[in-house]
């Protein structure tokens, strides 16, 4: 029976999967060939779009030529999740030797429309690069005090939890689903890394409610994992100890995967958070990182399931005035010496810089350093560091440039992240999903550049366009690409310069306040005083963080003389003169990044005012809305980071602008 296309609660918007996307595949004569449960998802899509459009979806017919579209099970060439794509003869074929690639070949077709009816085209094979394309939510099962019900959400509750409960509305949870499979995410986990009590439970008699939402989200070929605290024998077991190499130890995990499994056959497995900010972990017991993610894959072992184990530790408990700790050498610190020691079925997530998903930092180190590890890269979807859904900030260009970083061995970080892509998650139970409406742009490009990390990331946003504006009358493409193509680099030019981070209010992270983390325990400052400013991580004077590369970058990090400009504060502390490659002094590209980075939010803005008519009123105000807060929040970030540059240099802008 096809699996009818899930209904969206009144006022939900469609993001990128409108009906009027599958215009060209539902005028057609389609045939479906093939069987099991992921058939019917594709055989239900196209019973919709030809219900819409006027043409017919037939199964298993014998091929007569009639048909224009035919996707079927069959090529056994195709690797998991593969599928070929051709057009002869009038007819378009798609052939997949699985479920989720007869999927994925369909949202191919519909992302084509007519192009996929047109002409003649070879047979092409696409496969993803990348095996596990992953979101991570951090949503809370209750509501936190602190970070509320969705960690570092910026686009309202969690679609899966309420309050303590899990909320059910699985329709909504299953178009969730639809819309990760159109992009090629596979995968994701349901609660937050940092695992409170409530939390902590569903990995046991809670599980039924992960259950259901496995339940959902399997007819998009979307697995579930389970974030799971490393005290679970503790707090829900009560043992004495979570020691690792414990045998009680080992046979509670065992018995509680074994359980895990019973519920839900095909769950994907666990991700760990561990002796990190807070969260219990192997050092309690002199155990390393390996023997404590290897006990988490020996339990998932038998069932096929995976371990992602975070990096993400260091000291968090930092006195500001030891010049000597670097939080950014951590990761690689602790995990470059476990190189190899890890089991098959675990897989280290590493965040893609060496410090907290800034709006630029280099490459982390650790991606070049542990070819004997499974690992998986993780970015930020939500805009935590990066205008929290308030702001426009298309991040494509930027992960586009990280995943196609080259460390020594020559293999781009796409090619390393064997473990796959990983993201957190930027959706709510917000109508249009992601706060920010063209914060769904993002969402889309992590799924696509997940399945093809050296694609155009420029060209991906042309799919979310085309996709999510079927209907676009001319000049809407070009004022979406005016006011995203650029974005990423508008937020950095009027926030924290030249790669040093950081500046952010603390706690909550949104807005200027450029002191806000320097005299902190968190291991994040900037070291301006009155003669500079930045960061000294070199070899030679500085922490040593420049040497944890390998050629040529350790020895580019390492001198300010070829120090890549906008890293430039990351890697070393200069003087407020120092020249760029620009021709620039620090100080003035601080002042003029300032001031153009609000002029373009003002010509961003109004450019989406120029728009309206060609965007639903109601998308169109909410932009409208946010545009006014960034420009009020750009103008705070310009006058305070400006302000306290010249109160520290006391050097004037030599454009003579107003600095308060
Ligand atoms: C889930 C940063 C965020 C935290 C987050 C942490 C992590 O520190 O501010 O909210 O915790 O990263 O990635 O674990």
């Amino acid at each position: 029976m096809p699996l009818p296309v899930p209904v969206l609660p009144e006022g939900v918007d469609p993001a990128w999967l409108p009906p009027a996307a599958f215009r060209a595949v539902g005028g057609r004569r389609t045939m479906i060939r093939g069987s099991g449960p992921l058939v019917e998802t594709v055989h239900g899509e196209l019973a919709e779009a030809c219900r819409r459009f006027g043409g017919r979806a037939v199964r298993d017919a014998v091929p007569d030529g009639a048909y224009d579209l035919v996707l079927g099970l069959g090529g056994d060439d195709l690797g998991d999740e593969g599928f070929a794509f051709a057009r002869e003869d009038g007819t378009t074929t798609v052939t997949a030797s699985d479920g989720r690639g007869l999927l994925y070949g369909l949202f191919h077709v519909v992302r084509l429309g007519e192009a996929a009816f047109t002409g003649a085209r070879a047979r092409e094979v696409h496969r993803p690069a990348l095996a596990l394309r992953m979101l991570d939510h951090w949503d809370n099962v209750a509501v936190h005090p602190v970070m509320g019900q969705v960690e570092r959400g910026y686009a309202g509750g969690s679609l899966f939890w309420e309050d303590g409960r899990a909320r059910r509305e699985l329709d909504r949870v299953r178009a969730y689903g639809r819309l990760l499979a159109a992009c090629g995410i596979n995968a994701i986990s349901v609660n937050n890394v940092n695992v409170h009590a409530a939390e902590a439970r569903l990995l046991t008699d809670r599980i039924g409610e992960v259950a259901e939402i496995a339940g959902a989200l399997r007819p998009y070929g979307v697995r579930t994992h389970l974030s799971v605290s490393f005290a679970a024998p503790i707090t829900l077991g009560g043992l004495p100890t979570a020691d690792p190499l414990d045998r009680t130890v080992r046979g509670w995990w065992a018995e509680a995967t074994r359980r895990v499994y019973q519920a839900i056959p095909d769950f994907g497995g666990y991700v760990v958070k561990a002796d990190s900010e807070g969260q219990p972990g192997p050092f309690a017991y002199g155990r390393s990182h390996a023997e404590g993610a290897n006990l988490l894959a020996a339990a998932l072992e038998p069932f096929g399931g995976t371990v992602h184990w975070r990096a993400f530790v260091y000291d968090h408990r930092q006195d500001w005035r030891d010049r000597t700790t670097d939080r950014a050498r951590a990761a690689y610190d602790h995990f470059v010496p476990l190189d190899g020691e890890f089991a098959a079925g675990a897989v280290l997530q590493v965040k893609h810089g060496p410090m907290d998903f800034q709006v630029r930092e280099p490459v982390s180190p650790l991606l070049g350093a542990m070819p004997r590890t499974r690992l998986a890269v993780e970015l930020q979807v939500t805009q935590e560091y990066t205008g929290q859904q308030r702001h426009v900030c298309w991040l494509g260009p930027m992960w586009s440039e990280v995943l196609r970083f080259r460390h020594e061995q020559g293999l781009s970080v796409g090619e390393v992240a064997r473990g796959g892509l990983v993201a957190v998650s930027n959706v709510g139970d917000d109508p249009f999903w992601t706060g920010h409406p063209l914060a769904q742009a993002n969402l889309y490009t992590f799924g696509r550049l997940a399945w093809q990390p050296d694609a155009e990331p420029g060209a991906v946003l042309d799919e979310w366009i085309a996709l999510s504006f079927p209907d676009a009358l001319e000049g809407l493409t070009g004022g979406l690409h005016a006011v995203l193509d650029g974005s990423w680099r508008t937020y950095e030019k009027y926030t924290a310069p030249l790669g040093v981070g950081f500046m952010v209010q603390p706690g909550h992270h949104y807005g200027p306040s450029v002191d806000g983390y320097e005299y902190s325990p968190w291991g994040t400052y900037h070291f301006a005083d009155r003669e500079g400013v930045g960061v000294d991580r070199g070899v030679a004077s500085g922490t040593g963080y420049a040497g944890q590369y390998g050629k040529p970058w350790a020895e580019l990090y390492e001198s300010p003389d070829t120090c890549p400009d906008e890293l430039l504060l990351f890697f070393h502390h200069v003087p407020y003169g120092h020249v760029l490659k620009s021709g620039k002094t620090v100080i003035q590209h601080i002042y003029d990044t300032h001031f153009e980075g609000v002029e373009e939010v003002e010509e961003a803005r109004a450019v989406w005012g120029s728009l309206t008519g060609l965007v639903d009123p109601a998308r169109h105000a909410r932009v409208a809305e946010r545009y006014e807060e960034q420009l009020r929040s750009a103008r705070e970030w310009r006058d305070q980071v400006n302000s306290y540059f010249f109160r520290k240099s006391g050097v004037p802008d030599g454009r003579g602008r107003l600095i308060h």
